[in-house]
């Protein structure tokens, strides 16, 4: 397998508005970044992922641009950006930006004047249509908008939201869009990005049949990602490739939010593809919750392993795996898969170690690396995400108030969005003015500041994990060999690269259980490398007795 830089990597993502707020205004902000580097830097991540921190109206949290080469007046200015660039590249850190390309704000001066006129020279960035009889295009609801159309009055004629009516989507199939954005791309690189992570691409080239409404029944069932996926993604992508980024040294990770099969993702990555180093995909994530409706569903631990084992294995030797429990659009990953209140501390633990001894690049989102969890708001209002208020809506026409909240609370995008907790002063050190969104209220317990005091704390055992990840290139490029596969409640592995190997053992349920080596597989010397109990070396693999969510990582 090739080395690179970014397969070794360990990935920070940062959602600014939530992380670190430096002039009081309840907005965390560049500078507080900047105020945080060292700190990101004692955790051994290599590269910062940020999430978007250009011009915005805010409609989606940055998600809604509308100016791609300036900086949302909240986090500061373009000189703070490169101050921070430069501060995180004088630790060793990269950089990658959140490129969101789908669409645009509708405040963004290419749609300002697209929609002016129907033969201004931008009409044709965005995608505008009108339906039979001057009615709607073939139109269904999103977790963002009842409707993908939006009627403009000024002209007549409906614009295409995939996402808000305030993200506007640009039409791809004009040559002057995409010549637009690569040299948008160009620029930033020039500045000295490290790479990008890309949002929502997949749905960037759209199939023209659904837009006339000449889609078969079945066809229509499948909703958005009969939109998605088409072919004309691979070709930007390439080209993109080929003619920007390759120029440079960089990283670049896709955001594959819907479904989609080893074979496909394998077509994004490979690297005779010359398209993407990377993609995320949320198979994991939704395996105990509903993609459509962000609500709890039950899941089952031998489903979880195969869906681990089946990206481990399908992209073996294809394509590098992204590896990440959680991000700013999903629950915490404890509260959902491990147990954030008796065995918070041991369920964190449980699930880094599985996380740094997979094959692929860890991200970390923040405050996973001390075990942040879920939080309950007592009211919708408290709540700030567009999706969350949309589906809560919703929900209300079947539910009454107390059960619609009860369905955000375990799955609101919110869970992942309230403010680093640094200490257990006012506002957890994020903010001494007024936060944006409210603190989880356990920030007393769970912060860095008590975190860094404690030897045994989560983020203790993620800085251990990461040094013995760097130290050990079988965890990182080893290949994966499950074992025990059918077993329901643990979860273990070997990664073996060449003359070393390792064995992952991770007990998935909060009872004691017994784990025993197959007889197919024989250990001599093995030694433990980390757990998140304490345990007596020097006993054999034959019989364990496991604590609950107890880890293990051997040499063997
Ligand atoms: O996410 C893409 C996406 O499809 C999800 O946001 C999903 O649709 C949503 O969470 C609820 O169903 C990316 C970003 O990560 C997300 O934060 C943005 O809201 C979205 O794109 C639009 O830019
Ligand atoms: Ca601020």
């Amino acid at each position: 397998m090739k080395r690179k830089w970014w397969k070794e990597a360990v990935v920070y993502q940062i959602y600014p508005r939530s992380f670190a707020d430096s002039n009081g205004d309840g907005i965390g902000d560049l500078q507080g970044i900047i105020s945080k580097l060292d700190y990101i830097k004692s955790i051994g991540a290599d590269v910062i992922w940020l999430s978007p921190i250009y011009k915005s109206p805010n409609d989606d949290c940055g998600y809604d641009i509308s100016d791609y080469r300036d900086i949302m007046n909240e986090f500061g200015n373009m000189a703070d950006f490169d101050d921070l660039l430069a501060g995180a590249h004088k630790r060793s850190i990269k950089l990658i930006m959140d490129l969101v390309i789908n669409h645009t704000s509708d405040e963004h001066q290419w749609f300002i004047e697209s929609r002016s006129s129907k033969d201004n020279e931008k009409r044709d960035y965005y995608i505008w249509r009108v339906g039979k009889d001057g009615k709607k295009p073939p139109d269904m609801a999103t977790s963002f908008s009842p409707s993908i159309w939006e009627l403009d009055e000024n002209t007549k004629e409906y614009y295409l939201h995939l996402f808000s009516k305030k993200q506007v989507d640009l039409n791809w199939k004009n040559p002057k869009v995409k010549e637009e954005i690569f040299d948008m791309v160009k620029w930033w690189l020039d500045k000295g990005v490290d790479g990008f992570r890309m949002d929502a691409f997949t749905k960037i080239s759209k199939n023209d049949r659904f837009l006339e409404g000449i889609v078969s029944s079945s066809e229509k069932e499948s909703g958005i990602l009969n939109i998605t996926n088409q072919t004309g993604v691979h070709d930007i992508l390439r080209q993109l490739n080929q003619e920007v980024l390759s120029k440079y040294d960089v990283m670049t990770v896709g955001e594959v939010f819907e479904k989609i099969t080893v074979e496909e993702a394998a077509d994004y990555i490979a690297d005779q593809r010359e398209e993407l180093n990377m993609i995320f995909n949320f198979e994991l994530a939704f395996l105990g919750m509903s993609m459509e409706e962000y609500r709890k569903k039950p899941w089952k631990v031998v489903d979880y392993k195969n869906t681990v084992g089946k990206w481990q294995l399908g992209l073996q030797g294809k394509g590098w795996n992204s590896l990440f429990l959680g991000n700013h659009d999903l629950p915490r990953h404890i509260s959902q898969y491990g147990n954030d209140s008796t065995y918070r501390v041991e369920s964190a633990k449980m699930f880094a170690a599985m996380l740094f001894t997979l094959q692929g690049t860890p991200y970390i989102y923040q405050g996973e690396e001390i075990g942040m969890t879920n939080v309950k708001f007592d009211s919708i209002e408290d709540y700030r995400d567009i999706v969350s208020h949309n589906l809560y809506k919703r929900n209300l026409q079947k539910l009454n108030e107390k059960e619609a909240l009860k369905i955000t609370h375990s799955g609101s995008r919110d869970n992942a969005r309230t403010p680093m907790q640094w200490n257990d002063s006012i506002n957890a050190g994020f903010t001494s003015g007024n936060p944006w969104i409210k603190v989880n209220p356990n920030y007393k317990e769970i912060n860095v500041e008590t975190a860094e005091k404690n030897p045994d704390s989560i983020l203790n055992f993620y800085r251990k994990l990461i040094k013995l990840r760097k130290e050990n290139l079988v965890m990182i490029y080893g290949e994966y060999i499950p074992i025990l596969t059918e077993h329901e409640k643990i979860f273990s592995y070997i990664r073996r690269l060449e003359g070393d190997s390792i064995l992952v053992i991770l007990n998935f349920s909060e009872q004691n259980t017994l784990f025993s080596l197959p007889d197919s597989i024989k250990v001599k010397n093995e030694k433990l490398l980390i757990s998140n109990y304490n345990v007596n070396n020097g006993k054999g693999l034959e019989k364990l007795d496991l604590k609950p969510f107890e880890a293990r990582v051997y040499k063997i």
